[in-house]
Protein backbone atom coordinates (compact mmCIF):
# COMPACT_ATOMS: atom_id res chain seq x y z
CA UNK A 1 0.00 0.00 0.00
CA UNK A 2 1.39 3.81 -1.09
CA UNK A 3 2.23 5.91 1.75
CA UNK A 4 -0.37 8.09 0.66
CA UNK A 5 -2.69 5.40 0.96
CA UNK A 6 -1.79 4.46 4.50
CA UNK A 7 -1.97 8.09 5.38
CA UNK A 8 -5.69 7.84 4.56
CA UNK A 9 -6.34 4.67 6.16
CA UNK A 10 -4.89 6.42 9.05
CA UNK A 11 -7.09 9.41 9.21
CA UNK A 12 -10.35 6.86 9.03
CA UNK A 13 -9.16 4.65 11.86
CA UNK A 14 -8.84 7.81 13.61
CA UNK A 15 -12.07 8.58 12.91
CA UNK A 16 -13.80 5.77 14.38
CA UNK A 17 -14.13 4.20 10.66
CA UNK A 18 -12.75 0.60 9.61
CA UNK A 19 -13.40 0.87 5.82
CA UNK A 20 -11.49 -1.07 3.53
CA UNK A 21 -9.68 1.25 0.80
CA UNK A 22 -9.59 -0.42 -2.76
CA UNK A 23 -6.20 -0.14 -4.37
CA UNK A 24 -7.47 -0.75 -8.64
CA UNK A 25 -4.98 -1.80 -11.36
CA UNK A 26 -6.71 0.80 -13.41
CA UNK A 27 -7.22 4.57 -12.73
CA UNK A 28 -9.20 6.12 -10.58
CA UNK A 29 -8.26 9.14 -11.53
CA UNK A 30 -11.39 11.09 -12.67
CA UNK A 31 -15.11 10.50 -11.44
CA UNK A 32 -15.97 8.52 -14.65
CA UNK A 33 -13.03 6.49 -14.37
CA UNK A 34 -13.09 5.48 -10.25
CA UNK A 35 -17.08 4.41 -11.11
CA UNK A 36 -15.87 1.92 -13.68
CA UNK A 37 -13.39 0.54 -11.48
CA UNK A 38 -16.15 0.36 -8.90
CA UNK A 39 -19.24 -0.49 -11.09
CA UNK A 40 -21.31 2.10 -9.03
CA UNK A 41 -22.90 4.68 -10.97
CA UNK A 42 -20.75 8.33 -11.68
CA UNK A 43 -23.33 9.91 -8.95
CA UNK A 44 -21.93 7.75 -6.27
CA UNK A 45 -18.32 8.85 -6.39
CA UNK A 46 -17.14 11.71 -4.44
CA UNK A 47 -15.03 14.59 -6.34
CA UNK A 48 -13.09 16.44 -3.43
CA UNK A 49 -12.87 19.80 -5.24
CA UNK A 50 -10.21 22.78 -3.57
CA UNK A 51 -11.20 26.15 -3.92
CA UNK A 52 -10.00 29.32 -2.86
CA UNK A 53 -12.56 31.05 -1.02
CA UNK A 54 -11.16 34.87 -0.86
CA UNK A 55 -8.31 33.30 -0.93
CA UNK A 56 -8.95 30.92 2.18
CA UNK A 57 -8.43 26.89 1.15
CA UNK A 58 -11.93 25.21 1.31
CA UNK A 59 -12.70 22.07 0.01
CA UNK A 60 -16.21 20.62 -1.87
CA UNK A 61 -17.37 17.14 -2.03
CA UNK A 62 -19.41 17.24 -5.17
CA UNK A 63 -21.28 13.78 -6.74
CA UNK A 64 -19.40 12.98 -9.56
CA UNK A 65 -23.11 13.37 -11.59
CA UNK A 66 -23.00 17.18 -10.91
CA UNK A 67 -21.23 20.38 -11.86
CA UNK A 68 -20.59 22.90 -8.98
CA UNK A 69 -21.73 26.22 -8.97
CA UNK A 70 -19.16 28.26 -8.00
CA UNK A 71 -21.74 31.17 -7.38
CA UNK A 72 -23.56 28.86 -5.15
CA UNK A 73 -20.30 27.82 -3.30
CA UNK A 74 -19.58 31.66 -3.04
CA UNK A 75 -22.65 32.77 -1.93
CA UNK A 76 -22.33 29.85 1.35
CA UNK A 77 -18.66 30.55 1.72
CA UNK A 78 -19.29 33.97 1.79
CA UNK A 79 -16.29 35.05 -0.62
CA UNK A 80 -15.40 34.53 -4.02
CA UNK A 81 -14.43 31.45 -5.20
CA UNK A 82 -11.90 30.52 -7.62
CA UNK A 83 -10.13 27.14 -8.13
CA UNK A 84 -6.80 26.10 -6.23
CA UNK A 85 -4.05 25.25 -8.80
CA UNK A 86 -2.94 21.77 -8.89
CA UNK A 87 0.44 23.00 -6.45
CA UNK A 88 -1.88 24.40 -4.31
CA UNK A 89 -4.22 21.75 -3.81
CA UNK A 90 -0.93 19.37 -2.80
CA UNK A 91 0.18 21.96 -0.44
CA UNK A 92 -2.99 22.53 1.21
CA UNK A 93 -4.41 18.48 1.62
CA UNK A 94 -0.99 16.91 1.01
CA UNK A 95 -2.09 14.74 -1.85
CA UNK A 96 -2.12 15.53 -5.91
CA UNK A 97 -4.83 15.86 -7.80
CA UNK A 98 -6.85 12.83 -8.78
CA UNK A 99 -6.00 11.46 -5.27
CA UNK A 100 -7.56 13.77 -2.55
CA UNK A 101 -9.21 12.35 -0.02
CA UNK A 102 -12.03 13.86 1.61
CA UNK A 103 -10.21 14.28 5.31
CA UNK A 104 -7.15 13.60 6.60
CA UNK A 105 -5.36 16.12 5.11
CA UNK A 106 -2.15 18.40 5.48
CA UNK A 107 -4.10 21.42 6.77
CA UNK A 108 -7.53 21.48 8.09
CA UNK A 109 -10.45 22.62 5.66
CA UNK A 110 -13.89 24.13 5.97
CA UNK A 111 -16.02 21.67 4.15
CA UNK A 112 -18.82 21.70 2.20
CA UNK A 113 -20.96 18.70 0.94
CA UNK A 114 -23.06 18.40 -1.63
CA UNK A 115 -26.82 17.49 -0.50
CA UNK A 116 -27.42 15.32 -3.36
CA UNK A 117 -24.71 12.76 -1.88
CA UNK A 118 -27.36 12.32 0.68
CA UNK A 119 -29.23 10.18 -1.20
CA UNK A 120 -27.19 7.37 -1.97
CA UNK A 121 -26.83 4.64 0.58
CA UNK A 122 -22.85 4.13 -0.02
CA UNK A 123 -20.46 7.00 -1.87
CA UNK A 124 -16.79 5.92 -2.81
CA UNK A 125 -13.86 8.94 -2.28
CA UNK A 126 -10.50 9.48 -2.82
CA UNK A 127 -8.05 7.50 -0.86
CA UNK A 128 -5.05 9.34 -1.66
CA UNK A 129 -3.85 8.14 -4.83
CA UNK A 130 -5.18 8.15 -8.47
CA UNK A 131 -6.32 4.40 -8.22
CA UNK A 132 -7.30 4.34 -4.93
CA UNK A 133 -10.81 4.38 -3.16
CA UNK A 134 -13.29 3.83 -0.01
CA UNK A 135 -16.95 3.61 0.55
CA UNK A 136 -18.42 5.38 2.83
CA UNK A 137 -21.77 6.40 3.93
CA UNK A 138 -22.99 9.87 3.42
CA UNK A 139 -24.05 10.23 7.36
CA UNK A 140 -20.26 9.12 7.77
CA UNK A 141 -18.48 11.49 5.16
CA UNK A 142 -20.50 14.07 6.75
CA UNK A 143 -19.56 13.14 10.57
CA UNK A 144 -15.60 12.54 9.58
CA UNK A 145 -15.32 15.63 7.26
CA UNK A 146 -17.56 17.71 9.52
CA UNK A 147 -18.80 19.26 6.63
CA UNK A 148 -21.52 22.02 6.18
CA UNK A 149 -24.39 20.10 3.87
CA UNK A 150 -25.23 22.74 0.85
CA UNK A 151 -26.88 22.90 -2.31
CA UNK A 152 -23.89 23.52 -4.93
CA UNK A 153 -24.49 21.68 -8.00
CA UNK A 154 -25.48 23.49 -11.35
CA UNK A 155 -29.39 22.98 -11.61
CA UNK A 156 -30.67 22.83 -15.21
CA UNK A 157 -32.70 25.81 -15.17
CA UNK A 158 -30.32 28.02 -12.75
CA UNK A 159 -29.43 31.36 -13.73
N1 LIG B 1 -10.16 9.89 -7.80
C1 LIG B 1 -11.21 10.67 -8.40
C2 LIG B 1 -12.58 10.17 -8.01
S1 LIG B 1 -12.80 10.02 -6.30
C3 LIG B 1 -11.00 12.12 -8.07
O1 LIG B 1 -10.14 12.45 -7.29
N2 LIG B 1 -11.84 12.95 -8.68
S2 LIG B 1 -11.84 14.52 -8.35
O2 LIG B 1 -12.87 15.08 -9.18
O3 LIG B 1 -11.94 14.76 -6.97
O4 LIG B 1 -10.44 15.05 -8.75
C4 LIG B 1 -10.17 15.48 -10.02
C5 LIG B 1 -10.55 16.94 -10.09
O5 LIG B 1 -9.40 17.73 -9.96
C6 LIG B 1 -11.19 17.33 -11.40
O6 LIG B 1 -12.57 17.18 -11.33
C7 LIG B 1 -10.83 18.77 -11.52
O7 LIG B 1 -11.83 19.56 -10.93
C8 LIG B 1 -9.60 18.92 -10.67
N3 LIG B 1 -8.42 19.20 -11.51
C9 LIG B 1 -7.92 18.45 -12.48
N4 LIG B 1 -6.84 19.04 -13.03
C10 LIG B 1 -6.62 20.18 -12.34
C11 LIG B 1 -5.65 21.22 -12.40
N5 LIG B 1 -4.64 21.19 -13.27
N6 LIG B 1 -5.74 22.23 -11.52
C12 LIG B 1 -6.73 22.27 -10.61
N7 LIG B 1 -7.68 21.32 -10.52
C13 LIG B 1 -7.65 20.29 -11.38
Amino acid sequence: MKAAVERVVAALREAGLETAVTEFAESTRTAEEAAAAVGTTVGQIVKSLVFLAGGRPVLALVSGANRLDTAKLAAVAGAPIRRADAETVRAVTGYAIGGVPPMGHATPLPTYLDADLLGYDTVWAAAGTPNAVFPITPMDLERVTGARVVDVAVRSGDG
